[in-house]
């Protein structure tokens, strides 16, 4: 689909679970950045993989495991290509973004780290991105420092960030997107700056992956990671980028079967990446799943998603200003689609309730962000995020739903 026909009226009909009707209404789904719903394509797809090629990985001789081999490392290399991985070998399967910042936290962190090290993230991350950290700087004796957040514009104070780029630095984490705020990072420049350095940085790219193009080359991180299902792809699935020259030094995350080369009683030679780092059976329908979802997104257009993401954004911010008492949070341009607000007077968790009882699917709460909460000084927040299935009418319908609930509640 190229940009000149690009029509989400057209493209919701690939998605079966958007013609339903939720309390008699007709399902506005702006929740997508807690998941994203699944074309046919991906549906088929898994649906396919066990009506014909069902069988375990890299095991078997037989025909059934050959197939599944087959398409388990035919992801891989799409997933290389879609966010242009130097090689397929520097992609490594997890169950999601957590899992891979914790895989990164365990095998790199607990090896390289120690006393008087600083652990950088910023105080805008998910709590996958800190909390695997304050273990790992406990157990090594590391420390943990954070960039700021400016508010209210919701950035990343950059001044204080290159101040904090100091000698005891050896590892950055910072998000991509921001799922609370939508801000988006300038993470080339991070990242190169940190290069020079010599510090090592992880990218964490759960809201940017399936919203924008990614060239993890262009970014020059460490590693990046990402979730399937946040870019129409199953649950259960996820990846971790990672750069060969890191990866192969590090030990293994998990141990067990798959990822061995020898093993006897009392030694074990590893496999190198990326087996080394996939211990057990793996998510073969979900990687199959994944494929197919990268290249449906491939068919819309990551260029047009971003475009799509940013015009609703901007719509929402402008219609959403008016209603009484209302307070949107994070930067007023130039911020993916994800717009979270309070309404004065109203928790957010009856904002998101009443919504659900118009059919539109929000979210209420800290959004696994308590410390940036805690900065911006709220509890929580109420949060509709978009994706490229949404339309103008929907956020024109959420910003009637919010009058309402105002009017509701005086
Ligand atoms: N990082 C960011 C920036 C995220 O938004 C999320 C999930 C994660 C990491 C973790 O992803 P997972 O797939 O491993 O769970 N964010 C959200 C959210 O905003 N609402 O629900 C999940």
């Amino acid at each position: 689909m190229s940009s000149s026909v690009f029509d989400p009226e057209f493209i919701r009909k690939d998605f079966p679970i958007l013609t339903q009707r939720v309390h008699g209404k007709p399902l506005v789904y702006f929740d997508n950045a807690a998941t994203t719903q699944k074309p046919r394509k991906v549906i088929d797809a898994v649906r396919t993989f066990y009506e014909t090629c069902n069988a375990n990985v890299h095991r078997g001789i037989h025909e059934l495991s050959a197939r599944a081999t087959e398409a388990y490392e035919k992801a891989r290399v799409k997933v290389a290509q879609f966010i242009n991985a130097r090689q397929p070998e520097e992609i490594i399967f997890t169950r999601g973004a957590t899992e891979a910042i914790n895989l990164v936290a365990y095998a790199w962190g607990l090896a390289n780290l120690k006393p008087g090290d600083v652990i950088l993230l910023t105080e805008m991350e998910h709590h996958s991105n800190i909390v695997p950290w304050q273990i790992v700087a406990k157990r090594t004796g590391a420390k943990l420092a954070y960039v700021p957040v400016v508010v209210p514009e919701g950035q990343l104070d950059m001044q204080k960030l290159w101040e904090l780029l100091g000698a005891n630095v050896r590892f950055l984490g910072v998000v991509h997107v921001s799922n609370s705020l939508g801000t988006i990072n300038p993470v080339a420049e991070i990242c190169e700056k940190a290069r020079k350095k010599g510090i090592v940085t992880l990218v964490d790219g759960a809201q940017s992956a399936g919203h924008m193009p990614v060239d993890v080359q262009e970014i020059g991180c460490d590693f990046f990671v990402f979730s399937g299902h946040k870019l129409c792809g199953p649950t259960g699935i996820g990846v971790l980028y990672g750069r060969m020259e890191l990866l192969e030094k590090m030990p293994p995350f998990q141990a067990g079967g798959e990822m061995i080369l020898t093993v006897d009683l009392y030694h074990t030679e590893y496999k190198i990446p990326p087996h080394r780092f996939e211990a057990g059976t793996p998510h073969v329908s979900g990687a199959v799943g994944l494929h197919a979802a990268l290249d449906y997104l491939e068919t819309i257009g990551r260029e047009n998603i971003a475009a799509h993401d940013r015009a609703l954004a901007e719509y929402a911010l402008e219609k959403l200003s008016t209603v009484r008492g209302i307070k949107i949070f994070g930067p007023k341009h130039g911020r993916a689609g994800i717009v979270s607000f309070t309404m004065e007077g109203i928790h957010p968790h009856d904002v998101v309730a009443l919504a659900d009882h118009a059919g539109i699917a929000l979210r209420g709460g800290h959004h696994c962000t308590q410390p940036l909460m805690r900065k911006l000084g709220v509890e929580g927040t109420s949060r509709a995020s978009f994706y490229f299935y949404n339309t103008f009418a929907e956020v024109e319908y959420l910003a009637n739903t919010l009058q309402e609930i105002r009017r509701f509640f005086g």
